[in-house]
């Protein structure tokens, strides 16, 4: 079994989408361990997406995830990390592949709705930030 992180972006959140989202993860066989609907703080997103500091849209992406609450989950699954990337879809919404959650409740690049690892080690690093205890 494999742990992955997700999180249901504040886009997807305020348009009401937390509840489909989390049924399809229901329903594509992941063992939802932890889920907690908070606020990220600017420290907090900053250290979580550090990886993309020099990037020209870490600033937008900074503000997006901290403009209102997100849920956070610890997923467990076989494959969990490939899983989750594949039911998530491609980053650009347009590009994600029709039935992914990104293609239908996505809206832009930068608001695309969901997060999830994309390795191992992040997994590691993300599911340590967030639910220390697990
Ligand atoms: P992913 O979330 O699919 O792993 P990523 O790690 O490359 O994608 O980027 C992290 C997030 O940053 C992504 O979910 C949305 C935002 N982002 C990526 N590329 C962007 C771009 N060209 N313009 C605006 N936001 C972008
Ligand atoms: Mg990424």
């Amino acid at each position: 079994m494999e742990r992955t992180f997700a999180i249901i972006k504040p886009d997807a959140v305020k348009a009401g989408h937390a509840g489909d989202i989390i049924r399809l993860i229901e329903l594509n066989g992941f063992d939802i361990l932890r889920m907690e609907k908070r606020q990220i703080t600017r420290e907090m997103a900053e250290q979580f997406y550090g990886i993309h500091q020099s990037k020209p849209f870490f600033g937008e992406l900074v503000e997006y995830m901290t403009s209102g609450p997100v849920v956070v989950m610890a997923l467990q699954r076989d494959g969990a990390i490939s899983s989750w990337r594949e039911l998530m879809g491609a980053t650009d919404p347009k590009k994600a592949s029709l039935g992914t959650i990104r293609r239908m409740f996505g809206t832009h690049i930068g608001s695309n709705a969901t997060h999830g690892s994309d390795a191992p080690e992040t997994a590691a690093f993300e599911l340590g930030l967030f639910f220390p205890n697990l």
